[in-house]
């Protein structure tokens, strides 16, 4: 029954539903004694018995003390979400309850789990390899259809996969080398170089199409920030309004209102853009609040990952706007250009405006779903597809940078036909951050870093 893939034999045990008040609590525990532990404290029948995979409803008791009605899922080590024996306690939803059945299994012997050990757990026997494991955290934080899209098909192993692959080939290769090394006197080669080109060069493009997943990847997960940035009453806080549908943002035609900055989201396609409401941009005056609020403006403009310049298509001058265009470009911000108040719109005002400046009216709601379909399109790269692999994570994006050094200095070694050896070396370090990824080769410490950013209990 009992199983120690990964040499533990301590028990863990967490709270797995998010603490508060709710109809149920689940509490689960893991681990070596998980049976004989959760035996001590329920009396009404003997678990050891029971097949895995079966429910059973009891009385949860400390000695005489009835803690709660509950009922338990018993999973038996291999087929368990760890690995190791594991039973899941749903008691009812009281936050005082629960605290007792996890205190009363640490006095039976368990300890409290650290976030992600659940899910570590599964990882050292086996489970889930490492960016299956990472997919699971990723997937709990989903908040739009793309991000648990994405995550559920690397939590199948969608990007394992294709790593998979790529490990394969290259160690078959590696391999054939490294024997060429054994017959070093004869001047053998069984590893043809030819065939070596066109696999490295193909594993290459993968590669290169993983990296670039990456932009969508981050979007996916993270957002986009998008900054709404112009001079008082311009009508950024008016556009915020609009684009949220809600009144979030006080306007006013008094310059300066907006003196601090209001962020709020909106999803547009399943993609979330995180919109900042700044203070208006304008020559330091003697309002040091507003001036503060300029500042925080300018950080937010050079921080974002869009600007939206927003301005009176009324009022302002041709060579203003050119010399803010330039303030833009030298500093490498993205920006759309965005003219406001198009329902005022006098004939001189018409002049300057070419087909990149996007014409509104956020108090009269012009003109919005085209620059909702602008952020969106200028986000979602349509040669990158979400029903391919794309890659979420920092982690992987680092190692994948990794991977194509040393796949171009394979291909460089092969050009020059440099020997077997070095060639071996370099194939091995490929491998070796290939291995990064999928946690074939990692250490500790790198581990309790990557799942101490999940949730405990999970
Ligand atoms: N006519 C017209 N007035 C607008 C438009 N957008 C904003 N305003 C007005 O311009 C003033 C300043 O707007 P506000 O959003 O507070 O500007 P902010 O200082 O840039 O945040 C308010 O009186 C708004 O009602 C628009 O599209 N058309
Ligand atoms: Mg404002």
């Amino acid at each position: 029954m009992n199983n120690k893939l990964s040499g533990w034999d301590d028990t863990i045990v967490a709270l797995a539903t998010a603490p508060g008040v709710a109809a149920i609590g689940v509490i689960r525990i893991s681990g070596f004694n998980t049976f004989s532990i959760v035996s001590k404290l329920f009396p009404s029948k003997n678990l050891s018995v029971q097949p895995s995979h079966t429910i059973h409803v009891g009385l949860l008791k400390d000695g005489n003390e009835v803690i709660d009605e509950v009922v338990l899922s018993l999973f038996k080590g291999p087929k368990s979400y760890t690995g190791e024996d594991t039973i899941e306690i749903s008691g009812h939803g009281s936050p005082f309850v629960q605290e007792q059945i996890i205190n009363v299994c640490i006095k039976y012997g368990a300890r409290i789990a650290k976030p992600g050990e659940f899910t570590q757990r599964a990882f050292l026997n086996g489970k889930l390899d490492l960016t299956q494991a990472e997919s699971v955290a990723d997937l709990i934080a989903a908040n739009t259809k793309a991000s648990q899209k994405t995550a559920l098909n690397n939590i199948r192993g969608g990007f394992s996969n294709e790593l998979q692959q790529m490990r394969e080939q290259l160690i078959q290769f590696a391999s054939l080398i490294e024997l060429e090394l054994d017959f070093a006197t004869e001047d053998v080669e069984f590893a043809d170089r030819n065939k070596f080109y066109s696999l490295i060069e193909q594993i290459r493009k993968t590669t290169d199409k993983l990296i670039l997943s990456f932009r969508l990847g981050n979007v996916i997960k993270n957002g986009v920030s998008v900054a709404i940035i112009g001079k008082p009453n311009a009508g950024k806080s008016t556009l915020l309004n609009c684009l949220l549908n809600e009144d979030r943002a006080i306007v006013s035609e008094i310059a300066g209102t907006t003196r601090d900055t209001i962020e709020e989201t909106i999803n547009i396609n399943g993609i979330i853009f995180r919109l900042i409401d700044t203070a208006g941009i304008r020559s330091r005056g003697k309002d040091i609040i507003e001036n503060i609020g300029i500042e925080k403006s300018l950080e937010k403009m050079h921080s974002a990952d869009l600007v939206l310049y927003i301005y009176d298509a009324n009022t302002m001058l041709k060579d203003e706007l050119l010399q803010q265009e330039k303030i833009f470009k030298d500093a490498g911000i993205k920006y759309f250009l965005i003219a406001n108040k198009s329902d005022l719109i006098e004939l001189k005002a018409v002049e300057f405006s070419n087909a990149s400046i996007l014409q509104i009216s956020a108090k009269q709601h012009l003109g919005i779903d085209l620059l909702k379909e602008k952020l969106y399109q200028n986000t979602v790269d349509n040669s990158v597809n979400t029903d391919h692999t794309i890659v979420t994570n920092a982690r992987h994006l680092e190692a994948l940078l990794q991977i194509k050094i040393s796949l171009d200095s394979i291909k460089v070694g092969l050009d020059s036909k440099l020997s077997g050896d070095l060639l071996a070396i370099e194939i091995r370090t490929c491998l070796f951050h290939l291995g990064e990824i999928t946690g074939e080769i990692t250490n500790e410490d790198k581990l309790d870093y990557i799942f101490s950013k999940f949730c405990i209990g999970k």
